[in-house]
């Protein structure tokens, strides 16, 4: 009985001695940074960046400040390096298995761990993982990363290609593409340790990857089959719990697949934004051994299922998504970096950025391609608020090489990323590239590079190797084929021919870059807009916090800088030109260019709802900034909502009721996002500016789900004479005591003939304007120092009073209007 126990106790003693696998993140170590030639070391924040770390320092001023841009160009030319000691304490040097883990280096990097070099790094998308155990010591440890310049690496590179590739020194990197410059982004080719660096310590086994599989899901039950990869020390019984469901099983030293049934009773489907709940399934894996818990890993999951569903049909072939069974129209934005330098994005700006895009009632954000694979937070917020994610591989606008080297560093990175994300409810589809297909067809590389035919056999060869053979078998490898969607490029065919608004997903840029008038867009819309936009200046607070007072006019240097596209504002000016008045005072420009970029806005959506559903799918460019610039996006770097913003919400409505003008006169066709029919009421009237009621009609409507109704006909002859610019048709959709309003005017903006409004603001609440007009006050922007108003850059007319919430409350409240424009 004594050796029994004894034996037990020996048997024990592992499991004992060494048991929750635990982790340190060596972030919060003192880490020090220098310019190699250097000898002087100076603190660095980790994780960081080399331009974040020098501005800290003092040593440069602030990157995004003025035309400090130029002035900085020469960090990415250097080799910087990075250090740190932490201590090793005996208990913890006696785990079984120490790896050092790094989440994100950017990107060249050579480390150290006591002076030798265990990881030769030179891709910023992946994880790291070295085996530290034999390298560590008790007491001071000293790990040093020394980065060395992509720019010098790319260059090198370029030079042994016997041609040149689209876009130089950019593409040879695995590193963001953004970095290198783009038409809304500065160049900061940074380099540092921009996620963190972590010590994992385990013993006798660890979970290494969980993902699942939805084997069955239908409305009385979910037939999940978890696969759990278990790294184990030693063969042995092992007991695996997931939930409140355990099991034993016997493993084998090394790795192990263990696949893990699960039943979930009437589940709860993940429904997008403005379907229902985005429901979500809380899961625990646990490992242990002898009842002591080794590894836990926790993951959400969401019973969803999604289709892309492309089927020929008479006019070409569908692209659209389905969930859960329903054809659903996508409405989001393209979603870039939202910082030059990523790691001083803040967890809360994340969460932020996401909340803006469910307030704005979209369904869908597009990350695309020249930016980072984002954080995990970005994922769950997608998650728990209904958005989905299209989601690109790291690759943009140019040519990327094919050698054995590039696409095994690719392989890795694209496992690496799938096997963190894939089992996030919110991916709807992996897409190859953004544009490399369109510009290889249509932007004239093969004559601007002068290749010969045995050039372009190559750089295609290449493409092909890359986007349509390692990323798709890839793919095969890692997802089930039910969560497999793979889309080679975005888009598929470029905007200039015909098959792009007939097939696959467009990006429309002849509004813009073709400077073709924006009432283009209700003709050329294809079959899922997933680009288009338009430019609009940034809040003018953002502008002032960059830009020196002196020089916040068009023509200084700063000013310039901070608008990235080759003919920026003089396209901006040209749209304004034939549609807005042109203020000549800068703040009053900065009004006059958001409600332009609103306007743009509008008709582009609208455009696309009222096609549904022939169009499945409306992604603006772009969502967000990464740094104060004039762009495309409709929230500004500080988060602050542009008048597009306030516009997208509005046409991306669950209900919206779209008017369109022909000759004889008015059709009112109403589009429902809804999974059900919506019965309701349209009321139209004609309204002059003073308010007066000119003419109304009203109808009962039944608005279909699947496809759009047209609810009424509005026949010139049968309206009073009406001034076409001194008058609004107001149109509203009344259902379920919701009211959907919309305006439709007769003229250009600059040719209504508006009067001086006298609007009588009133603080109803402490956080609650009420706002009243005496005249049509046409696009409204209230203005207070630091507060949201909920409602913004709107129409009030006569007779309407309006109750505005505010996050906070508001005192001096600025008012502008168009009136103040159209009369200076
Ligand atoms: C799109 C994007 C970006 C670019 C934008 C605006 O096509 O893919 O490359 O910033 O156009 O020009």
């Amino acid at each position: 009985m004594k050796h029994q126990l004894k034996f037990l106790i020996l048997m024990l003693l592992p499991f004992i001695l060494w048991s929750q696998n635990s982790e340190r993140n060596l972030s919060s170590e003192n880490w020090s940074f220098k310019k190699i030639s250097e000898s002087k070391w100076l603190p660095a924040k980790v994780p960081g960046t080399v331009h974040t770390d020098l501005y800290n320092n003092k040593i440069i001023p602030n990157p995004f400040f003025g035309n400090n841009e130029k002035e900085l160009q020469w960090i990415e030319n250097e080799t910087w390096e990075y250090q740190t000691s932490f201590k090793i304490s005996k208990k913890e040097l006696n785990n079984q298995n120490t790896i050092l883990q790094f989440e994100g280096l950017d990107t060249y990097a050579d480390v150290f761990l006591n002076n030798r070099k265990i990881l030769e790094a030179n891709n910023m998308f992946r994880t790291w993982k070295v085996d530290a155990k034999n390298d560590l010591k008790v007491g001071k440890n000293k790990l040093k990363i020394i980065f060395k310049s992509a720019v010098e690496i790319g260059k090198a590179k370029t030079q042994k290609l016997p041609y040149t590739l689209p876009e130089k020194e950019r593409i040879f990197s695995r590193k963001a593409q953004y970095h290198f410059g783009w038409d809304w982004a500065p160049r900061f080719v940074t380099s540092g340790i921009y996620r963190p660096i972590k010590l994992l310590f385990w013993n006798n086994a660890t979970i290494e990857n969980i993902k699942y599989d939805q084997e069955e899901l239908n409305e009385s039950i979910a037939k999940l089959n978890f696969k759990v990869t278990v790294n184990a020390q030693l063969d042995g019984i092992y007991d695996l719990k997931i939930n409140e469901v355990q099991k034993a099983f016997e493993l084998k030293k090394g790795i192990n697949i263990i696949d893990f049934p699960y039943e979930i009773n009437n589940p709860k489907l993940w429904w997008t934004n403005g379907l229902g709940k985005a429901n979500l399934y809380p899961f625990e894996v646990n490992l242990s051994k002898n009842k002591v818990q080794l590894s836990l890993k926790k993951l959400n999951i969401g019973l969803r299922t999604i289709e892309l569903i492309q089927e020929k049909d008479s006019i070409g072939k569908s692209f659209y998504f389905k969930l859960n069974g329903k054809p659903v129209f996508m409405k989001g934005a393209n979603y870039i970096p939202p910082d030059s330098f990523l790691p001083s994005v803040t967890t809360s700006e994340y969460k932020n950025i996401v909340q803006n895009a469910v307030d704005a009632n979209m369904n869908m954000l597009r990350v695309w391609g020249g930016g980072v694979y984002p954080e995990d937070v970005f994922f769950e917020e997608c998650d728990k608020n209904g958005i989905l994610v299209w989601q690109d591989f790291m690759f943009a606008c140019g040519m990327y090489p094919g050698d054995s080297d590039f696409l095994d560093n690719v392989k890795n990175e694209i496992v690496d990323n799938v096997s963190r994300l894939q089992n996030h409810p919110s991916i709807a589809l992996w897409c190859g590239n953004n544009e490399n297909d369109e510009g290889w067809k249509n932007w004239g590389w093969q004559k601007q590079f002068n290749y010969s035919k045995q050039d372009s056999t190559q750089i295609w060869n290449d493409y092909e190797k890359l986007f349509h053979q390692l990323i798709p078998k890839t793919l095969d490898s890692l997802l089930s084929k039910k969560e497999n969607r793979y889309w080679p490029s975005s888009p598929s065919i470029g905007w200039g021919k015909k098959e792009s608004l007939t097939q696959g997903d467009s990006h429309y840029w002849g509004i813009w870059w073709g400077k073709e008038p924006f009432e283009v867009y209700k003709k050329k819309v294809g079959r899922f807009m997933s680009e288009y936009g338009f430019q609009g200046m940034p809040n003018i607070k953002t502008l002032e916090k960059v830009i020196p007072k002196e020089d916040l006019n068009f023509t200084s240097e700063a000013f310039k800088n901070h608008q990235k596209h080759p003919t920026g504002f003089e396209t901006i000016n040209e749209y304004m030109k034939r549609d807005f008045p042109i203020p000549n005072e800068l703040e009053k420009y900065n009004y006059v260019s958001q409600v332009l970029q609103a306007y743009v806005m509008k008709t582009a959506i609208e455009a696309h709802r009222l096609a549904k559903p022939y169009c499945m799918g409306s992604l603006y460019w772009q969502l967000n900034d990464c740094w104060p610039v004039t762009s495309w996006s409709t929230l500004d770097y500080y988060g602050n909502w542009k008048a597009s913003h306030f516009q997208v919400r509005e046409s991306f409505a669950p209900i919206l009721l779209i008017v369109s003008e022909n000759n004889n006169g008015l059709s009112v066709v109403g589009t429902n996002d809804n999974l059900e029919p919506q019965a309701g009421i349209v009321i139209a009237k004609l309204i002059d500016f003073s308010g007066n009621e000119l003419w109304m009609n009203s109808k009962e409507c039944v608005l279909n789900s699947e496809k759009n109704t047209n609810c009424m006909n509005i026949l010139f002859t049968e309206l009073p004479k009406f001034a076409k610019d001194k008058t609004v048709l107001q149109l509203e959709f009344i259902c379920n005591n919701k009211k959907t309003v919309t305006y439709h005017y007769f003229v250009k903006p600059k040719e209504l003939q508006l009067e001086k409004p006298t609007i009588e603001i009133k603080i109803v609440g402490e956080t609650l304007i009420e706002l009243k007009t005496n005249t049509l006050a046409k696009n409204l922007y209230l203005q207070a120092d630091d507060t949201f108003f909920k409602e913004n850059y709107f129409d009030l007319l006569p007779g309407v009073s309006k109750i505005i919430k505010t996050d906070k409350p508001s005192t001096a409240i600025k008012i502008v209007s168009m009136f103040d424009l159209l009369n200076e």
